[in-house]
């Protein structure tokens, strides 16, 4: 038996050596620049205009749904097949992939929610040079021009968008390693080669680089056994200046030009201590990017996992609004345009264009693609307390009192991985968390909650019975020779189940059952973290590229582990519970589709005002493709922060979907109440706000869940045609109705709020103050400001009695904020359900509208065949920018008429209608007189 310093040595060493590098910066040295990735190197390298592709129109086949060409490459004679199908929803999609290649390309399984409904394609016009085919019934045409080989999509006389313009289309296919050196008979093998590979390897003379068959990174080889295998394709987005997505960076919303630095990198990576607005790799990679103008919005879906970079450029960058009007008033501007190409390792290619025209639509155009937001328990909604660690059962007793004696709400407390015993996942250390149950049984009686973590590096310890059990049954990812691949991470050895084998994730699901995962109860959920997947010795902290899945190179899915072990996870907590329960599983790897699963935030962020600001940008690029239930830890992880950071953070975080404190191991305490009575009672101001908004953030995340719509969500999404909003990365909105401009600069005395919308009004949710659109806003701020606007027009339902969770505040009653247009006019919604099951799917829920119009306020019934009762009423209605009435008369279903007291205020032009009493889930009026 190795001795404990012999087995956690690597990990020790590499912690220490990281630690001991002394600054806080990343190490960049640990990870691959494009110039370093060989494949990066080689497709960037690719010059445009000269591209060796021609449509082969003679083999073109259009069936009602589906065109098919070849193409072939006239330097070596390599033909690829081209697939183009038109969408429902006015989607295209176009795949590429080699006519025969010498083994089956890695496909991507399970992220699309079905095979995409098909429309029928027609064909338009032809001759030699190409063709023309109607898309759909939008008037919009594909053009396909043959020499070179280019598709370009159009509308009316628009061009939306063209594919391969540049020619940087390249599609590396698969071939038999020539070793010329160590193997003389190479050449005469060739004769015997499946005649496939003969045919297209004779025509060609390529030249084999440096990296084709092996690369090496720092002391890492990867062995690729099957060569070269990348694939890349430009994009030409006419008429675009903003461009956004393609999470996971820390950088700016709108996305920046790439031709002077690196490509955004898209590689699920554990990168310790992240830099800021830098297009390196993160922890998640979804690979969506969404283009906008003022008339449309649309998007491109690249569907494919290997790691990924993405170049953008534009030939209005780095010009000045005034050199633009120069440019403009003297003739000389060109129309704006974006390029953007997309480079792949391997696969193949498979793109769905999202033609929008708005950015609502392409919400639900990718949303048909791959699901909606998992709809969350509403717990999920309210304050999450974490920190790694909390020591053992004591302190979790001692923290949650905490919060009652500072009178601060909370939902979850999380425990991190000094819970386990040993690192072992789904155990607990028997002397730190000897009663588990007891612990949870203490949390439940107080409506709360826990969380603990459940990490995918399986210590290899044949003492622990999930490593046993994994590994009798084969579910181990294997190295290139077929052993089980073991790399080193938090227990030291350590194997990773395949989480792509369905059975591997059912085995996983079945873990978290309550009779095998032991001291687990109801109210404990998952956290998945390290599942990019992490590995301190492998290159760049990651897996090698040539383990194995079966037949499929970790190369081939890489960005996709993460998302299939948060699959696995929810799974299980969804299986406990006998399908009955929603779960919650908070992960830090996402690749498309994640957002079916649960929740995720930003990871390893530090305590730096810098961090706290990049929280906005980079919880909204995930949002617009899809991910809403975002968060970055409150409070920064690395590092400590001043009590001012700390305030700020939680006044941010409070109106940031995911609402998690926490800390790195290392950092002094920083519950709530530690940084005197002033700070503390900041923060329970903060958090208290969050939990008078819970009824408004669940009805958001229920809308998500239906539409695909970010929760928190960029300007520019409401006010498509301001180019004002198209690059703010200090304010955001929640649904349509909430503007937040937090204050997240150290020392403020005031922030500048854009407030959108020239027929707009803007109320502050603290003094009820109102303001018109469109204007920049200075707003004078003292600590406990959080610059929050509610749009006239809206009604928005709160909970203003604030307890110790949001489950002790279930049958509370409501206020309900009426904040009138300029039209006298608003209206909002309310969705009640029990908060925790899925028996919302079989309509076991209240959805409500609310309207004001001609003094008149009544809420209806949005889903009459939905059934679901609840205590709650509603007690005050406050509505903003009204007039005096004379009398208000409240009419119920029943008919029965009541006249209501109210108070007005002139100064402010504020109405209180108190105690009117009805149910939350009743039809009534109330007329204003
Ligand atoms: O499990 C420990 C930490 C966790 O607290 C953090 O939130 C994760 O992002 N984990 C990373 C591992 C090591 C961090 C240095």
């Amino acid at each position: 038996m190795a001795t404990f310093t012999e087995r956690m040595g690597p990990v020790l060493l590499f912690w220490l050596g990281l630690c001991l590098s002394g600054t806080w910066a990343v190490d960049k040295g640990n990870f691959k620049t494009c110039d370093q990735s060989a494949f990066c190197k080689r497709q960037r390298a690719i010059t445009p205009g000269e591209s060796p592709y021609r449509a082969l129109l003679e083999t073109m086949e259009l069936t009602n749904t589906k065109l098919t060409l070849q193409l072939i490459n006239d330097n070596n004679k390599v033909r690829l097949l081209l697939e183009l199908y038109r969408l429902q929803g006015n989607i295209t999609r176009v795949k590429i992939n080699e006519l025969k290649p010498l083994k089956p390309r890695y496909e991507v399984p399970d992220v699309l929610i079905r095979e995409p409904p098909t429309e029928p394609l027609s064909l338009l016009s032809q001759d030699e040079n190409g063709v023309v085919l109607s898309l759909g019934a939008e008037s919009q045409r594909v053009i396909v021009s043959a020499r070179p080989f280019r598709l370009d999509i159009v509308e009316g006389r628009d061009v939306l968008m063209s594919l391969n313009s540049r020619g940087l289309l390249g599609f590396e296919h698969l071939r038999m390693r020539k070793d010329t050196q160590a193997d003389p008979e190479a050449d005469n093998k060739e004769a015997t080669d499946p005649p496939s590979q003969v045919e297209t390897t004779k025509e060609e003379e390529e030249k084999v680089e440096d990296g084709m068959w092996e690369e090496t990174f720092k002391s890492h080889t990867d062995s690729k056994p099957n060569g070269p295998s990348a694939v890349s394709l430009d994009f030409s987005l006419p008429g675009v200046e903003h461009v956004y997505g393609i999470p996971e960076h820390a950088d700016t919303l709108k996305l920046k030009t790439t031709d002077s630095g690196d490509p955004y990198r898209l590689y699920n990576l554990d990168v310790f201590q992240y830099e800021l607005y830098n297009p390196m790799a993160l922890y998640g990679s979804v690979p969506v990017m969404l283009a906008h103008n003022a008339q449309r919005t649309t998007g491109i879906f690249w569907l494919n996992a290997a790691e990924t970079w993405v170049d953008i450029s534009s030939n209005t960058a780095g010009k000045t609004v005034f050199g633009k009007m120069l440019d403009y008033v003297q003739g000389s501007s060109e129309t704006p345009q974006t390029d953007v190409r997309w480079i792949s390792e391997s696969g193949i290619i498979d793109v769905f264009l999202m033609l929008g025209p708005t950015p609502r639509e392409v919400f639900s155009q990718y949303a048909s693609l791959t699901g909606t937001q998992a709809f969350p328990p509403l717990a999920s909604l309210g304050y999450h307390q974490c920190r790694w660690n909390y020591n053992d059962q004591e302190d979790v007793r001692a923290v949650d009192a905490g919060f009652d004696e500072h009178d601060i709400p909370y939902d979850f407390i999380w425990l991190d991985i000094e819970h386990t015993d040993g690192k072992r996942y789904f155990t607990w250390d028997p002397h730190k968390f000897a009663s588990p149950k007891e612990m949870l049984q203490g949390l439940m009686d107080k409506k709360r909650k826990m969380v603990a973590i459940v990490d995918p590096h399986i210590k290899v310890d044949t003492n622990y019975k999930i490593h046993n059990e994994i590994r009798s049954r084969g579910f181990y990812i294997k190295n290139k020779d077929g052993a089980d691949y073991e790399g080193w991470c938090w227990p030291g050895s350590a194997g990773y189940p395949d989480f792509t084998r369905p059975d591997m994730r059912a085995w996983w699901a079945g873990q978290f059952a309550y009779d095998q995962y032991e001291g687990s109860m109801e109210n404990l959920y998952t956290w998945n973290d390290m599942n990019e997947p992490s590995v301190f010795n492998g290159p760049e902290v990651t897996m090698h590229k040539d383990a194995l899945h079966g037949s499929w190179e970790h190369r081939d899915m890489h960005n996709l582990y993460g998302f299939y072990v948060q699959m696995a996870t929810a799974q299980g907590l969804i299986e406990r519970s006998g399908g009955v329960e929603r779960p919650f599983v908070l992960t830090r790897a996402v690749f498309a589709g994640s957002q079916r699963l649960g929740a995720v935030w930003t990871g390893d962020n530090a305590a730096e005002w810098d961090h706290l600001k990049i929280s906005i940008p980079m919880c909204l690029s995930l949002g617009l493709v899809g991910i809403s239930f975002c968060g970055a830890d409150v409070g920064g992880f690395f590092k400590s922060p001043s009590s001012e950071l700390l305030v700020r953070w939680y006044q941010t975080g409070a109106y940031q979907p995911f609402f998690r404190a926490h800390a790195h191991l290392d950092t002094p305490r920083r519950e709530p109440w530690l940084f005197g009575p002033e700070n503390t009672a900041l923060i329970r101001e903060a958090v208290r706000q969050r939990y008078t908004f819970l009824p408004y953030w669940y009805q958001l995340f229920y809308h998500a869940y239906q539409t695909g719509e970010p929760v928190m969500r960029p300007l520019w999404v409401e006010y498509p045609q301001d180019p004002a909003t198209f690059a703010l990365d200090d304010e955001f909105l929640l649904g349509r109705d909430l503007l937040v401009h937090p204050v997240t600069e150290e020392g403020a005395r005031g922030v500048t709020a854009y407030l959108p919308g020239k027929d707009e009004v803007w109320f502050d949710i603290h003094t009820f103050q109102k303001h018109n659109g469109v204007q920049n806003l200075y707003i004078p701020v003292t600590m406990s400001s959080i610059p929050v606007f509610q749009r006239g027009g809206s009604i928005i339902p709160r909970k203003l009695r604030v307890r110790r969770s949001s489950a002790c505040m279930e049958d509370d009653p409501y206020t309900l904020y009426v904040a009138l247009d300029n039209r006298r006019t608003a209206e909002g919604e309310l969705y009640i359900d029990d908060g925790h099951t899925f028996n919302f799917e079989k309509r076991e829920f209240i959805h409500r509208k609310f309207s004001f119009t001609n003094n008149v306020l009544s809420s209806v019934n949005l889903e009459p065949d939905a059934q679901f009762t609840t205590k709650s009423w509603v007690e005050r209605i406050i509505i903003l920018g009204a007039s005096k009435p004379s009398k208000i008369t409240l009419r119920t279903a029943d008919d029965q008429e009541n006249q209501l007291e109210f108070d007005f205020d002139a100064s402010m032009s504020v109405l209180t209608i108190r105690k009117p009493g009805m149910n939350a889930g009743a039809d009534w009026t109330m007329t204003l007189q």
